[in-house]
């Protein structure tokens, strides 16, 4: 950790870069350049020790046993909470429940919450640039609850817009779930203005912070929101651990996702009652090695700090942008304003289709994203079915992008 603070001020890729052993390997004889992190990030050895010494050292079930193991487990998975609390500025680490990914967390929300408090005729505010997470959940509830979902649309520079949010919001709006930073655009959208505004027609807050909170820093207290969540692999973290930030009182009042072991406070045949928080929503034996490497990788990023990670990334993005752009025949989506970014850029070369883009770019142990992102409405909202994407994080370099751009000229000239 020591080494790690010394190094905050400014990042230097390529010291950090040891920390992650998979840049160790080559693909197709190519030194590994990683540039699919919106899908997921790469671990860093800190991580990986984390949950080695878990299953080596600790490895038990948490609140079921009152010998050594179970309770060193209890501890560091409670632990694990008030990292990832204090880490989103949480006023209690009962705010934070673990889930799968952000994807379970939205669903956990559209059951708990939203089955019991939605009525016929409420409506949810989402955005076109949503991911699919935070769409068919509401859909869900819409077909069985008789809800409207009304959508903030975006303009052509990949903005939302905001001008027409204050008719989108009416008294019937219970429930505002907005994408902090777009996984298919990089676009970080206001989150604390439009909490601001649902607000004022006394609507809940859900951010889907999946791909923002990897990348910038974040305060659950200074947005004000009610909900927030996200996924630990897009920061770092093991696959199979997400997490959701709720206010206390609303998750006091809402009902439970899953029943049976652990959730529970007293079983009779007549009548269950539930646990307290978080453990009301953590129902059966958790990802325990999960959740600790979790907090692992929230140490991580804290050392490097965010606002570090965040200027990093913004440098690359803007060097990115400036080389892509040189070359007419690649067109990228969005970044057309001056709004703030995290790293990704959609693009397509014109005349090839993105899968042969990604897989001419693999073939120079290149990895990018090519597909629609699970973010269909904003693909077709841009008139684009697929695109290539490439999503940066605190170990690239400039070095890299110039790569990816060189074989981007290679697969013009082979394919278009
Ligand atoms: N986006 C991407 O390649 P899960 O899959 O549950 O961990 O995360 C879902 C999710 C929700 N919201 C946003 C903004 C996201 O970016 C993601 C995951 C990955 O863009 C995998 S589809």
């Amino acid at each position: 950790m020591e080494k790690l603070i010394q190094r905050a001020g400014s990042i230097d890729p390529n010291l950090l870069k040891k920390d992650f052993p998979v840049f160790e390997r080559k693909v197709h004889g190519k030194p590994l350049i990683y540039l699919d992190n919106a899908a997921t990030t790469q671990k860093p050895q800190s991580v990986i020790d984390c949950i080695d010494n878990y299953y080596r050292n600790h490895n038990s079930n948490i609140h079921r046993g009152v010998h050594t193991l179970s309770y060193e487990s209890t501890v560091m998975y409670e632990d694990a909470h008030k990292k990832v609390a204090d880490f989103i500025g949480a006023d209690k680490w009962n705010e934070i429940i673990f889930t799968r990914n952000a994807t379970e967390s939205l669903n956990l929300l559209a059951y708990g919450w939203g089955l019991h408090r939605l009525e016929e005729g409420d409506e949810v505010l989402i955005t076109i640039m949503e991911h699919h997470s935070n769409i068919v959940p509401w859909q869900m509830l819409r077909d069985l609850k008789g809800i409207k979902i009304n959508v903030l649309g975006v303009d052509d520079r990949g903005d939302l817009k905001l001008d027409e949010l204050p008719d989108l919001l009416t008294e019937r709006t219970k429930l505002v779930s907005i994408i902090h930073a777009s996984n298919v655009l990089g676009t970080v959208n206001p989150v604390k203005e439009i909490t601001r505004q649902a607000k004022e027609v006394g609507a809940l807050v859900l951010i889907d912070a999946a791909q923002s909170i990897p990348h910038l820093p974040i305060d659950v207290s200074e947005i004000g929101c009610d909900f927030l969540v996200a996924s630990g692999h897009k920061m770092l973290g093991p696959t199979g651990i997400g997490f959701i930030y709720g206010r206390e009182s609303l998750l006091e009042d809402m009902e439970p996702f899953m029943y049976g072991g652990d959730m529970i406070e007293k079983v009779t045949f007549e009548k269950s009652t539930w646990n307290e928080l978080p453990w009301k929503f953590e129902a059966g034996t958790p990802n325990i090695a999960g959740g600790i490497g979790l907090g692992a990788a929230v140490d991580y990023l804290d050392g490097i700090g965010l606002q570090n990670i965040l200027d990093h990334e913004e440098d690359l993005l803007s060097y990115a942008l400036e080389k892509m752009s040189a070359y007419d025949w690649i067109k990228i989506y969005g970044h057309k304003s001056t709004t703030e970014s995290v790293g990704v850029i959609s693009f397509n070369v014109e005349g090839v289709h993105p899968h042969d883009v990604a897989g001419m770019l693999d073939e120079e142990g290149i990895a990018v994203r090519s597909g629609h992102h699970c973010a269909q409405p904003l693909m077709s909202e841009l008139s684009m079915d697929y695109t290539a994407r490439i999503s940066f994080y605190l170990y690239n370099n400039k070095e890299e992008i110039d790569l990816c751009v060189e074989t981007l000229k290679k697969v013009k000239k082979i394919f278009g």
